[in-house]
């Protein structure tokens, strides 16, 4: 992999700001795809076979992903340039067969929104992104055959409710990508987005992972004490409460 500049380049920051998500392809090696891999294949069937840390996710293997650096440049340039600003609070796997009767198409989010949760927004040359996913497509995925779809730029879009022709999956304004296993994708909650119905042999295999900034939570906390007592001590912080963190100063502390 080329080495990666500490923030997104003008290039890429632009292209997310314009469309709302951004891809980025092969970014795992496949040593880590497979220890990944075999982490998630126990939890789906032998949960007993791994320490009970590691039966959540992100513990174990998936650990490595909290602060990936190809994450960090992009959530820096996007939520927070400070590290204890930004939170993680959902993570799950998408495990997907061509014949699991997954629901598929459920077009949802999008418009520019005041809600903290779903906030998109520019000021003075720089992004403030709410609610981020962070995909990482442990499969490789073939364009219109089960990754997420998104409608490009609808995180900005004025008009509301959203015309329900525009939801139909073939009414042009739609896109998606293909991408080589160990790709990463980085979407805005806000722009308008669906699950895909799963089209290929091999099943969809992507760890989603829902990043915040510090003082917003959208989802319902989860996480099992266990697990994130064997995370390191750089690993724990993304897990912080939901406060500004100058509350932990000493100033703060003696009030
Ligand atoms: O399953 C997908 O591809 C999309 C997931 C989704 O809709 C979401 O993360 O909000």
């Amino acid at each position: 992999m080329a080495e990666l500049t500490p923030f997104l380049t003008e290039e890429e920051k632009f292209l997310f700001d314009l469309k709302g998500y951004i891809l980025f392809p092969a970014v795992l090696s496949d040593d880590k795809i497979d220890q990944i891999k075999d982490q998630c294949d126990r939890i789906r069937n032998d949960p007993e076979s791994l320490p009970p840390a590691e039966r959540q996710l992100p513990g174990g293997a998936a650990s490595m992903l909290i602060d990936h650096p190809a994450t960090m440049r992009t959530l820096h340039s996007i939520i927070d340039d400070e590290t204890e600003k930004i939170r993680l609070e959902n993570v799950f796997l998408s495990y997907r067969t061509i014949s699991d009767g997954h629901k598929g198409w459920s077009p949802h989010a999008g418009g520019k929104s005041v809600n903290p949760n779903y906030s998109y927004q520019y000021h003075n040359g720089r992004i403030y992104s709410g609610m981020t996913r962070v995909v990482w497509e442990l499969n490789e995925v073939s364009k219109g055959k089960g990754g997420t779809a998104f409608i490009p730029g609808s995180h900005k879009s004025n008009f509301r409710p959203f015309p329900k022709y525009f939801d139909d999956q073939d009414s042009g304004v739609w896109d998606t990508y293909s991408c080589p296993a160990g790709s990463l994708l980085i979407f805005s909650e806000a722009v308008r987005h669906s699950a895909c119905a799963w089209k290929q042999d091999i099943p969809r295999y992507a760890l989603f992972f829902c990043y915040n900034h510090i003082n917003v939570r959208h989802h319902k906390p989860h996480f099992r004490d266990e697990m994130l007592d064997s995370l390191s001590l750089e690993h724990q912080r993304f897990f912080n409460d939901v406060y500004h963190p100058q509350f932990d100063s000493e100033r703060w502390r003696k009030q």
